[in-house]
C-alpha cells in the first residue's frame, strides 16, 4: 500500500487539517502503515514541473494529493474519501496484522 502526499504528513501551523497528514492517520487507526510517498511539486503545476508526481497523474488523472495506492492497485483520491476506505476495511479484517504472528 502506498500513500503519495505533498512535502510530508506534517501539521500545518495555524490550519485545522492538512489532508495528506489526516490520510495517513486515518490509515493508520485502520492498522495500516503505508509506505509513504513524497512528490513534493504542486498539484497546479504543469505536469513537466512535477516529476515526482507522475504516477500520481497515471494513477488518477490529476495531480492532487493524497492518492491511496491498495494493495489490489486501487487508487483513491480525497483525504476524506481515503480515510472512508480506511474505516471501511479496517486491516485486522483483512487479515494483515498479525498474519505472520
Ligand atoms: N480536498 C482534497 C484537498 C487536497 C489538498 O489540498 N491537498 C494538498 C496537499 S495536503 C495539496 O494538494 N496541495 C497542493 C499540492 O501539494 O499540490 C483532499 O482532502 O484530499
Amino acid at each position: 500500500m502506498k500513500l503519495y502526499v505533498c512535502w510530508g504528513t506534517f501539521q500545518v501551523p495555524a490550519v485545522r487539517s492538512h489532508p495528506c497528514r489526516d490520510a495517513l492517520h486515518a490509515l493508520q487507526a485502520a492498522g495500516y502503515e503505508p509506505e509513504v510517498v513524497r512528490t513534493y511539486g504542486f498539484g497546479a503545476l504543469p505536469d513537466a514541473l512535477n516529476p515526482l508526481r507522475r504516477e500520481v497523474k497515471r494513477l488518477t488523472g490529476q495531480s492532487w494529493v493524497p492518492v491511496l495506492l491498495t494493495d489490489d492497485g486501487t487508487a483513491i483520491r480525497e483525504s476524506k474519501k481515503i480515510a472512508a476506505w480506511a474505516a471501511a476495511h479496517p486491516a485486522a479484517s483483512s487479515g494483515r496484522v498479525g498474519a505472520a504472528d
